[in-house]
């Protein structure tokens, strides 16, 4: 092992020998093993600069690892939630809407429910009436509701109503068709005693249940007008008149149709019609 003079003297001026060869007194001579010592801690110590090329390129590769580990996971993180976002909003199902054309038609049928009524106006509940003879509110047994839409001029249907004139009576049908937008009405005359002819009619629009088409509040008015039956010509008997058209664009499940008036007011008996058929759109 060398000697602390020979390890210094050659680099360092204050371990140049005085004139007698000695070192300067203010440097303290360490020992050979204190020089060991001190010079191991400084290779476990080592600067920056006296890094080793391999140390250097391990410290960079870590660098590069966190670097890439704090800048990929969120990137990575962030477009695996997006992936996900959009998966579930390409699952969405989307309502669609489908529409058809609506076919003109008739829209009362013969074998349609339809019930005879009296005691009603237009907005106002009425009262069923019932097979009978010469009785108020009632229709003969052969001249029942259903022959006013059998489509048939020969069978019809005659109501004495409340008062032995025909005001206020009528029915109520519910078209097998289903719901319905009525815009016409056809009538035909019966085939006797012009003076029991319809001449002028309210039509009325529902899609109450059943139960409640006794009920004013169960209907809405679309049409206030004429038969198509001349007030002052008799178009004979048993025999078609004009279709009197009107507009509606509401759809309903049933209708009720009521007289307003008859060609004599006071004619002692009754109204009667062989036909009273609805058209419109399904
Ligand atoms: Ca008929």
């Amino acid at each position: 092992m060398p000697t602390v003079n020979e390890l210094f003297y050659p680099y360092i001026p204050q371990f140049q020998p005085g004139p007698t060869g000695e070192p300067t007194p203010a440097i303290k001579v360490l020992s050979s093993s204190e020089i060991n010592t001190d010079l191991n801690k400084l290779h476990e110590i080592p600067s920056s600069n006296s890094l080793s090329l391999s140390n250097k390129l391990l410290i960079a590769g870590g660098l590069f690892l966190c670097v890439c580990t704090a800048v990929v996971v969120p990137v990575f993180i962030t477009h695996y939630v997006n992936q996900t976002r959009s998966t579930t909003t390409n699952t969405t199902t989307v309502p669609t809407t489908t529409t058809r054309a609506l076919n003109y038609t008739q829209v009362t049928l013969a074998g349609d429910p339809i019930a005879g009524i009296y005691n009603a106006a237009y907005g106002g509940s009425s009262t069923n009436s019932s097979a009978g003879s010469n009785t108020a509110g009632t229709y003969p047994s052969t001249e029942n509701p259903p022959n006013c839409i059998d489509s048939n001029t020969n069978t019809k249907y005659l109501n004495y109503g409340a008062n032995f004139d025909g005001y206020n009576t009528g029915f109520y049908v519910m078209p097998q068709v289903g719901s319905s937008i009525a815009t016409g009405i056809l009538f035909a005359t019966g085939n006797d005693h012009s003076e029991r002819d319809p001449i002028t009619i309210t039509i009325e629009g529902s899609n109450a249940a059943a139960s409640l088409l006794s009920q004013g509040s169960s209907w809405t008015l679309i049409y206030n007008g004429s038969t198509g039956i001349s007030p002052t010509v008799d178009p004979g008997r048993s025999t078609y008149v004009q279709q009197q058209n009107f507009t509606n664009t509401q759809a309903y499940t049933s209708y009720r149709v009521l007289v307003t008036s008859v060609r004599t007011a006071s004619n002692g008996c009754c109204v009667q019609y062989s036909e009273s058929r609805i058209y419109g759109y399904v």
